[in-house]
């Protein structure tokens, strides 16, 4: 299948015969989806509350999982290159970050903002991107570039509650789900496709599903708890 597949790519390359599939797809919580968490605010209360939702695991009363990763693994080999000067914004409001998870592609940066009328600070030790460590005041954009794919935790050392995911993307094709769960790939060219699909609580599965050119394929992928 391998001719068929790069003719397929090939038509790809003139305009108005791109044969574009789609995948559609949900992320589900096995079993009964868990109650949210609480976590106590020891700091700061007088801005962040007595008490904060924990943000590690968002399930919903259908069992649809919030902020799972889910990319390619075998992306098109067609895929364009992730966008260099890509800018993506992840703030500190109400002492949680927001959003708590981000892509950017690798060598894209994240602008990291505070719009809390207290200090926050950005705290990273990656494995294969740069470690940083700021403190940050209201209003003061921290600007940090993300080489290497990889996903990246990052905390503020001032509030132990507070936790953000930077995912460094290696190509175009990875997604974030929504408070229902669900993701979505457009403009893939027909064919197999092995994704992973990770959460920060409930670890990686991997997923596999078949493209083609007519009906968008669909896919639900359940996690369990670890
Ligand atoms: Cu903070």
């Amino acid at each position: 299948m391998p001719r068929v597949f790069g003719l397929l790519l090939l038509s790809c390359v003139l305009p108005g015969h791109c044969l574009a599939g789609e995948l559609r797809g949900k992320v589900l919580y096995a079993g009964a989806a868990p109650a949210r968490q609480t976590v106590p605010v020891t700091i700061d209360q007088y801005l962040c509350g007595n008490e904060k939702l924990a943000d590690d695991l968002q399930v919903s009363v259908n069992r649809e999982i919030r902020n799972a990763v889910v990319w390619l693994e075998n992306p098109p080999p067609g895929a364009a290159a992730p966008a260099r000067n890509e800018k993506v914004e992840l703030d500190q409001k109400g002492c949680s970050f927001v959003p708590r998870v981000v892509i950017v592609p690798a060598g894209g940066t994240v602008d990291f903002l505070n719009s809390d009328r207290l200090l926050h600070n950005i705290h990273a030790t990656p494995k294969l991107n740069v470690s940083f460590s700021r403190t940050q005041p209201m209003g003061r954009t921290i600007p940090v570039t993300f080489a290497k794919p990889e996903i990246v935790r990052i905390e503020c050392d001032l509030h132990s509650w507070m936790t953000a995911w930077v995912v460094v993307a290696a190509h175009p094709f990875y997604a974030v789900t929504g408070a229902d769960g669900g993701f979505a790939f457009d403009n893939l060219p027909p064919g197999q496709y092995k994704l992973q699909i990770w959460h920060e609580r409930l670890g990686t599965v991997p997923a596999s599903v078949t493209v083609g050119e007519q009906q968008p394929a669909q896919l639900t992928v359940e996690m369990k708890a670890r």
